[in-house]
């Protein structure tokens, strides 16, 4: 009811108001501009439920403070208050969970026939991206994006397709965050595959992260978004597909210099080559 009375425009204007309560505006999915209005709408409800709460509190301590020794009314086993306030947090309970349900049914839904698929795959500590001819573990890999020590791996994709996410990891658990997207999901090793599908609205370039504390180097594992229009993604596929590399492939969609490697987020400054942080002999812990 309250989704209902507070239509998707007030939403956005009171969300944005107050920073999204502590979500990213702008996501680039139809899931999450439904998931933010959710969102929203939870936050206002929690509010307009605590400041009725506070001011009761404080209308009581006012209005009931101790004035003299006579013992107050008493109003214990009082039926008709018993009942509203257990029928009350039910309901309220109720009907969060009814729009949460509504929505995250809609965020988990599979079509019959995605447009494409792209594979997950995530390993300590970084990230493999596995074009595929066809949804399911038996398709074919026709082109693969990959991140090193060195280089962001870059994740590109078309706007307005179906496109179905496949996760697999090679050893333990990471997790596929995209902020933007306001959506996370684990990426299991083994045989259990974590598939999801969005679609995509919003060209630009988006920092991806890993979202489970995996090792050592967790911290370094992220990789980029890059959402481009479907005409510019056929063309960087088929350029991989032939054989380039993933930064030459930007290139004949158009970027040139640093723009055909991760621009949201920089390789992170690291002494994993045979430096300790602690040990006396190492010229950078002793400041040399
Ligand atoms: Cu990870």
């Amino acid at each position: 009811m309250l989704l209902a009375l507070l239509s998707g425009c007030s939403l956005n204007g009171i969300g944005s108001a107050f920073g999204g309560f502590g979500w990213p505006e702008g996501g680039i999915t139809p899931q999450a501009h439904k998931m933010y209005d959710l969102w929203i709408a939870s936050v206002i409800a929690a509010l307009v439920v605590g400041f009725f709460v506070w001011g009761l509190i404080f209308w009581c301590m006012v209005r009931y403070r101790k004035r003299g020794d006579k013992l107050p009314v008493q109003t214990r086993f009082n039926m008709p208050l018993e009942i509203l306030y257990t029928v009350t947090p039910v309901l309220i309970v109720a009907v969060l969970f009814y729009y949460t349900a509504i929505v995250q049914t809609d965020v988990d839904k599979l079509s019959a026939k995605p447009d494409m698929t792209v594979e997950v795959v995530g390993f300590k500590w970084n990230w493999q991206f596995n074009y595929r001819d066809a949804p399911g573990p038996e398709a074919k890999t026709v082109a693969s994006t990959l991140g090193s020590s060195d280089v962001i791996p870059l994740l590109v994709l078309p706007t307005g397709k179906k496109i179905r996410f496949e996760e697999t990891s090679k050893d333990v658990i990471h997790s596929f965050w995209v902020p933007e997207m306001l959506f996370k999901r684990d990426v299991f090793p083994g045989n259990v595959r974590n598939v999801f599908e969005v679609t995509l609205d919003k060209e630009g370039r988006y920092v991806g992260r890993c979202a489970e504390l995996c090792g050592t180097y967790h911290a370094f594992m992220q990789f980029e978004l890059v959402v481009v229009s479907p005409e510019k993604y056929e063309k960087f596929l088929a350029a991989k597909v032939a054989g380039a590399t993933t930064p030459d492939a930007m290139g004949v969609i158009g970027y040139t210099g640093d723009e055909r490697f991760a621009v949201k987020t920089v390789p992170m400054d690291t002494r994993r080559q045979g430096r300790s942080w602690n040990h006396e002999d190492d010229p950078v812990a002793a400041g040399k």
